[in-house]
Protein backbone atom coordinates (compact mmCIF):
# COMPACT_ATOMS: atom_id res chain seq x y z
CA UNK A 1 0.00 0.00 0.00
CA UNK A 2 1.10 3.72 -0.77
CA UNK A 3 2.34 5.44 2.38
CA UNK A 4 0.53 8.23 3.52
CA UNK A 5 1.72 11.57 4.36
CA UNK A 6 0.67 12.92 7.67
CA UNK A 7 0.92 16.80 7.92
CA UNK A 8 0.23 17.17 11.55
CA UNK A 9 3.57 14.82 11.94
CA UNK A 10 5.48 17.54 10.61
CA UNK A 11 6.34 21.06 12.98
CA UNK A 12 8.78 22.56 11.17
CA UNK A 13 7.73 22.13 7.55
CA UNK A 14 3.96 22.78 6.91
CA UNK A 15 2.71 20.79 4.68
CA UNK A 16 -0.55 21.20 2.60
CA UNK A 17 -2.15 18.83 -0.06
CA UNK A 18 -3.47 20.69 -3.21
CA UNK A 19 -5.56 19.78 -6.11
CA UNK A 20 -4.12 17.54 -8.98
CA UNK A 21 -2.01 15.91 -5.94
CA UNK A 22 0.57 18.96 -5.87
CA UNK A 23 1.85 19.67 -2.54
CA UNK A 24 2.98 22.52 -1.19
CA UNK A 25 6.19 22.43 1.56
CA UNK A 26 6.74 25.49 3.34
CA UNK A 27 9.69 26.26 5.94
CA UNK A 28 7.95 27.57 8.88
CA UNK A 29 9.87 28.94 11.17
CA UNK A 30 9.85 32.60 10.10
CA UNK A 31 10.98 34.11 13.34
CA UNK A 32 14.35 32.62 12.72
CA UNK A 33 14.49 32.92 9.13
CA UNK A 34 13.70 29.64 8.39
CA UNK A 35 17.63 28.53 9.16
CA UNK A 36 17.49 25.06 8.69
CA UNK A 37 18.22 23.30 12.14
CA UNK A 38 18.49 19.74 12.46
CA UNK A 39 15.24 19.09 13.01
CA UNK A 40 13.83 20.87 9.98
CA UNK A 41 16.97 18.76 8.07
CA UNK A 42 14.70 15.47 9.80
CA UNK A 43 11.82 16.18 8.91
CA UNK A 44 12.92 17.14 4.90
CA UNK A 45 14.16 13.59 4.89
CA UNK A 46 10.87 12.01 6.13
CA UNK A 47 8.63 14.35 3.37
CA UNK A 48 11.12 13.44 0.19
CA UNK A 49 11.42 10.24 1.25
CA UNK A 50 7.59 9.42 1.26
CA UNK A 51 6.39 12.16 -1.69
CA UNK A 52 7.48 9.92 -4.63
CA UNK A 53 5.59 6.45 -2.95
CA UNK A 54 2.60 8.83 -1.70
CA UNK A 55 0.93 10.11 -5.47
CA UNK A 56 2.54 13.44 -4.26
CA UNK A 57 2.37 14.66 -8.33
CA UNK A 58 4.44 17.98 -8.04
CA UNK A 59 5.73 20.03 -4.88
CA UNK A 60 5.77 23.75 -4.17
CA UNK A 61 9.10 24.56 -1.55
CA UNK A 62 8.60 27.75 -0.26
CA UNK A 63 9.10 29.60 3.22
CA UNK A 64 7.20 31.91 5.54
CA UNK A 65 7.98 35.56 6.13
CA UNK A 66 10.16 38.18 4.38
CA UNK A 67 12.98 35.18 3.39
CA UNK A 68 13.23 31.72 1.86
CA UNK A 69 15.55 30.46 4.14
CA UNK A 70 18.70 31.94 5.44
CA UNK A 71 20.68 28.64 5.30
CA UNK A 72 22.43 26.48 8.10
CA UNK A 73 21.25 27.40 11.77
CA UNK A 74 24.31 29.28 13.54
CA UNK A 75 23.09 29.70 16.39
CA UNK A 76 22.37 25.90 16.74
CA UNK A 77 25.80 25.40 15.23
CA UNK A 78 27.39 27.96 17.71
CA UNK A 79 25.30 26.23 20.79
CA UNK A 80 26.08 22.56 19.67
CA UNK A 81 29.88 23.24 19.78
CA UNK A 82 30.15 19.75 17.20
CA UNK A 83 33.02 17.76 17.30
CA UNK A 84 34.61 17.19 12.99
CA UNK A 85 32.54 13.80 13.00
CA UNK A 86 29.32 15.44 14.61
CA UNK A 87 29.30 17.84 11.82
CA UNK A 88 29.89 15.56 8.56
CA UNK A 89 27.33 13.33 9.89
CA UNK A 90 25.00 16.28 10.09
CA UNK A 91 26.09 16.93 6.36
CA UNK A 92 25.15 13.69 6.03
CA UNK A 93 21.77 14.18 6.56
CA UNK A 94 21.58 17.48 4.37
CA UNK A 95 22.66 15.60 1.63
CA UNK A 96 20.04 12.43 2.28
CA UNK A 97 17.68 15.52 2.52
CA UNK A 98 18.53 16.96 -0.91
CA UNK A 99 19.64 13.82 -2.48
CA UNK A 100 16.00 12.76 -1.98
CA UNK A 101 14.82 15.93 -3.34
CA UNK A 102 16.49 16.19 -6.53
CA UNK A 103 16.83 12.27 -7.68
CA UNK A 104 13.11 11.42 -6.10
CA UNK A 105 11.56 11.77 -9.53
CA UNK A 106 9.04 14.18 -8.49
CA UNK A 107 9.43 17.92 -9.75
CA UNK A 108 9.95 20.41 -7.27
CA UNK A 109 9.55 23.80 -7.85
CA UNK A 110 11.23 26.24 -5.16
CA UNK A 111 9.08 29.87 -4.84
CA UNK A 112 12.08 32.33 -3.44
CA UNK A 113 11.60 35.39 -2.41
CA UNK A 114 14.36 37.53 -0.01
CA UNK A 115 17.04 36.03 0.99
CA UNK A 116 18.59 32.53 -0.30
CA UNK A 117 21.65 32.50 1.52
CA UNK A 118 24.33 29.58 2.26
CA UNK A 119 22.71 26.68 2.82
CA UNK A 120 19.33 28.21 1.63
CA UNK A 121 20.52 28.23 -1.76
CA UNK A 122 22.06 24.78 -1.63
CA UNK A 123 18.40 24.01 -0.66
CA UNK A 124 17.25 25.84 -3.48
CA UNK A 125 19.33 24.17 -5.77
CA UNK A 126 18.25 21.03 -4.96
CA UNK A 127 14.78 21.61 -6.71
CA UNK A 128 14.46 21.28 -10.06
CA UNK A 129 13.51 24.67 -11.44
CA UNK A 130 13.75 28.18 -9.28
CA UNK A 131 11.15 31.21 -9.39
CA UNK A 132 12.47 34.29 -8.08
CA UNK A 133 10.83 37.51 -7.68
CA UNK A 134 11.95 41.06 -7.15
CA UNK A 135 12.98 40.64 -3.63
CA UNK A 136 14.91 37.41 -3.96
CA UNK A 137 19.12 37.20 -3.73
CA UNK A 138 21.46 34.76 -3.71
CA UNK A 139 24.81 34.29 -1.85
CA UNK A 140 27.01 32.02 -0.43
CA UNK A 141 28.49 33.73 3.08
CA UNK A 142 30.22 30.67 4.19
CA UNK A 143 33.38 32.03 3.17
CA UNK A 144 32.93 35.42 5.80
CA UNK A 145 31.42 33.52 8.49
CA UNK A 146 34.74 31.00 8.81
CA UNK A 147 32.75 28.20 7.43
CA UNK A 148 32.52 25.76 4.17
CA UNK A 149 29.61 25.07 2.06
CA UNK A 150 28.24 21.53 3.60
CA UNK A 151 25.25 20.82 1.84
CA UNK A 152 26.04 20.00 -1.69
CA UNK A 153 27.01 23.63 -3.03
CA UNK A 154 30.06 22.45 -4.39
CA UNK A 155 28.06 20.49 -6.78
CA UNK A 156 24.44 22.01 -7.81
CA UNK A 157 26.01 26.10 -7.12
CA UNK A 158 28.74 24.99 -9.55
CA UNK A 159 26.23 23.53 -11.79
CA UNK A 160 24.19 26.48 -11.97
CA UNK A 161 26.67 29.32 -12.19
CA UNK A 162 29.95 27.11 -13.45
CA UNK A 163 32.93 27.44 -11.54
CA UNK A 164 34.89 30.58 -11.46
CA UNK A 165 31.56 31.99 -10.65
CA UNK A 166 30.75 29.49 -7.61
CA UNK A 167 34.34 30.71 -6.10
CA UNK A 168 33.74 33.97 -6.43
CA UNK A 169 30.85 34.32 -4.26
CA UNK A 170 32.68 32.25 -2.01
CA UNK A 171 35.78 34.01 -1.95
CA UNK A 172 34.46 37.61 -2.59
CA UNK A 173 30.42 37.34 -0.67
CA UNK A 174 29.18 38.27 -3.97
CA UNK A 175 25.03 38.77 -3.38
CA UNK A 176 23.22 38.11 -6.87
CA UNK A 177 19.79 39.72 -7.67
CA UNK A 178 17.56 40.49 -10.18
CA UNK A 179 17.98 39.89 -14.06
CA UNK A 180 22.10 38.91 -13.08
CA UNK A 181 21.41 35.97 -10.71
CA UNK A 182 18.79 34.81 -13.63
CA UNK A 183 21.27 35.45 -16.37
CA UNK A 184 23.74 33.28 -14.51
CA UNK A 185 21.39 30.22 -14.11
CA UNK A 186 20.31 31.05 -10.58
CA UNK A 187 16.73 30.79 -11.68
CA UNK A 188 15.06 29.71 -14.68
CA UNK A 189 11.96 32.07 -13.93
CA UNK A 190 11.84 35.73 -12.39
CA UNK A 191 8.41 37.43 -11.92
CA UNK A 192 7.16 40.70 -11.37
CA UNK A 193 4.33 39.56 -8.79
CA UNK A 194 4.64 36.81 -6.80
CA UNK A 195 7.02 33.72 -6.97
CA UNK A 196 4.73 31.69 -5.32
CA UNK A 197 1.86 31.86 -8.22
CA UNK A 198 4.04 31.50 -10.89
CA UNK A 199 5.24 28.26 -8.84
CA UNK A 200 1.85 27.13 -8.75
CA UNK A 201 1.41 27.42 -11.91
CA UNK A 202 4.96 25.76 -12.76
CA UNK A 203 3.82 23.30 -10.68
CA UNK A 204 0.37 22.19 -11.46
CA UNK A 205 1.86 22.09 -15.28
CA UNK A 206 4.08 19.56 -14.62
CA UNK A 207 1.50 17.65 -12.74
CA UNK A 208 -0.64 17.12 -15.99
CA UNK A 209 2.78 15.33 -17.27
CA UNK A 210 2.74 11.39 -16.75
CA UNK A 211 3.97 10.74 -13.60
CA UNK A 212 7.02 8.14 -14.51
CA UNK A 213 7.46 10.80 -17.45
CA UNK A 214 8.47 13.18 -14.94
CA UNK A 215 9.93 10.23 -12.52
CA UNK A 216 12.62 10.47 -15.58
CA UNK A 217 13.14 13.90 -16.00
CA UNK A 218 13.23 14.21 -12.17
CA UNK A 219 15.67 11.36 -11.59
CA UNK A 220 17.41 10.08 -14.54
CA UNK A 221 18.88 13.30 -15.92
CA UNK A 222 20.33 13.92 -12.71
CA UNK A 223 22.16 10.25 -12.59
CA UNK A 224 23.21 10.55 -15.86
CA UNK A 225 25.09 13.44 -15.22
CA UNK A 226 27.33 10.66 -12.63
CA UNK A 227 28.24 8.61 -15.30
CA UNK A 228 30.52 8.34 -18.44
CA UNK A 229 28.97 9.02 -21.90
CA UNK A 230 28.66 5.90 -22.85
CA UNK A 231 27.05 4.47 -19.28
CA UNK A 232 24.83 7.28 -19.86
CA UNK A 233 23.35 6.61 -22.98
CA UNK A 234 23.19 2.69 -22.31
CA UNK A 235 20.37 3.99 -19.28
CA UNK A 236 18.83 6.81 -20.86
CA UNK A 237 18.27 4.14 -23.41
CA UNK A 238 16.82 2.00 -20.84
CA UNK A 239 14.98 4.39 -19.44
CA UNK A 240 13.05 5.56 -22.73
CA UNK A 241 12.15 1.77 -23.30
CA UNK A 242 10.38 1.85 -20.12
CA UNK A 243 8.95 5.27 -20.05
CA UNK A 244 8.40 5.19 -23.58
CA UNK A 245 6.16 1.96 -24.13
CA UNK A 246 3.90 2.82 -20.72
CA UNK A 247 0.42 2.11 -21.48
CA UNK A 248 -0.48 5.55 -20.00
CA UNK A 249 1.13 7.23 -22.82
CA UNK A 250 -0.92 5.90 -25.42
CA UNK A 251 -3.81 8.09 -25.55
CA UNK A 252 -1.44 10.85 -25.86
CA UNK A 253 0.15 9.51 -28.87
CA UNK A 254 -2.92 8.62 -30.64
CA UNK A 255 -3.97 11.98 -29.87
CA UNK A 256 -0.99 12.96 -31.92
CA UNK A 257 -1.70 10.61 -34.87
CA UNK A 258 -5.77 11.40 -34.99
CA UNK A 259 -4.51 15.52 -35.28
CA UNK A 260 -6.53 15.70 -32.45
CA UNK A 261 -3.62 16.71 -30.04
CA UNK A 262 -1.76 20.31 -29.43
CA UNK A 263 0.69 20.83 -31.90
CA UNK A 264 3.72 22.84 -30.89
CA UNK A 265 3.96 26.33 -31.51
CA UNK A 266 6.08 29.30 -30.59
CA UNK A 267 3.49 31.50 -28.65
C1 LIG B 1 19.28 32.86 12.27
C2 LIG B 1 19.90 32.72 11.00
C3 LIG B 1 20.74 31.60 10.82
C4 LIG B 1 18.72 34.50 10.97
N1 LIG B 1 20.89 30.76 11.85
N2 LIG B 1 19.48 31.99 13.23
N3 LIG B 1 23.78 32.07 6.35
C5 LIG B 1 23.98 33.31 6.76
O1 LIG B 1 25.11 33.71 7.03
C6 LIG B 1 22.76 34.17 6.90
C7 LIG B 1 22.56 34.67 8.30
N4 LIG B 1 21.36 35.50 8.39
C8 LIG B 1 21.32 36.78 7.92
O2 LIG B 1 22.23 37.28 7.26
C9 LIG B 1 20.06 37.56 8.19
O3 LIG B 1 19.44 37.00 9.34
C10 LIG B 1 19.04 37.59 7.03
C11 LIG B 1 19.59 38.45 5.91
C12 LIG B 1 18.71 36.20 6.52
C13 LIG B 1 17.72 38.21 7.56
O4 LIG B 1 17.99 39.45 8.14
P1 LIG B 1 16.91 40.12 9.14
O5 LIG B 1 17.44 41.47 9.50
O6 LIG B 1 15.55 39.99 8.56
O7 LIG B 1 16.88 39.15 10.43
P2 LIG B 1 17.90 39.08 11.67
O8 LIG B 1 17.58 40.17 12.65
O9 LIG B 1 19.32 38.95 11.23
O10 LIG B 1 17.51 37.68 12.31
C14 LIG B 1 16.21 37.47 12.84
C15 LIG B 1 16.30 36.22 13.70
O11 LIG B 1 16.61 35.12 12.87
C16 LIG B 1 17.41 36.28 14.74
O12 LIG B 1 16.99 35.51 15.83
P3 LIG B 1 16.48 36.20 17.22
O13 LIG B 1 16.14 35.05 18.08
O14 LIG B 1 17.63 37.03 17.69
O15 LIG B 1 15.28 37.03 16.82
C17 LIG B 1 18.54 35.58 14.06
O16 LIG B 1 19.49 35.03 14.95
C18 LIG B 1 17.81 34.50 13.33
N5 LIG B 1 18.57 33.98 12.20
N6 LIG B 1 19.54 33.75 10.23
C19 LIG B 1 20.27 30.97 13.02
N7 LIG B 1 21.34 31.35 9.67
C20 LIG B 1 25.65 22.61 5.70
S1 LIG B 1 26.70 23.93 5.75
C21 LIG B 1 25.74 25.32 5.34
C22 LIG B 1 26.52 26.55 5.65
C23 LIG B 1 25.62 27.75 5.84
O17 LIG B 1 24.46 27.75 5.53
S2 LIG B 1 26.36 29.10 6.56
C24 LIG B 1 24.97 30.14 6.98
C25 LIG B 1 24.86 31.19 6.00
Amino acid sequence: MAPQINPADFTNLTLEAHENDVWVVTLNRPSKRNALDSATVEEMVEFFSLAPRAGVRAIVLAGAGDHFCAGLDLVEHHDADRSPAEFMHLCLRWHEAFNKMEYGGVPIIAALHGAVVGGGLELASSAHVRVMDETTYFALPEGQRGLFTGGGATIRVTDLVGKARMIDMMLMGRVYSGAEAEEVGLAQYRVDGSSFDKAMELANRAAENLPLSNFAICSAVSHMQNMSAMDAAYAEAVVAGVVNTQPDARARLAAFADKSGARIRKD
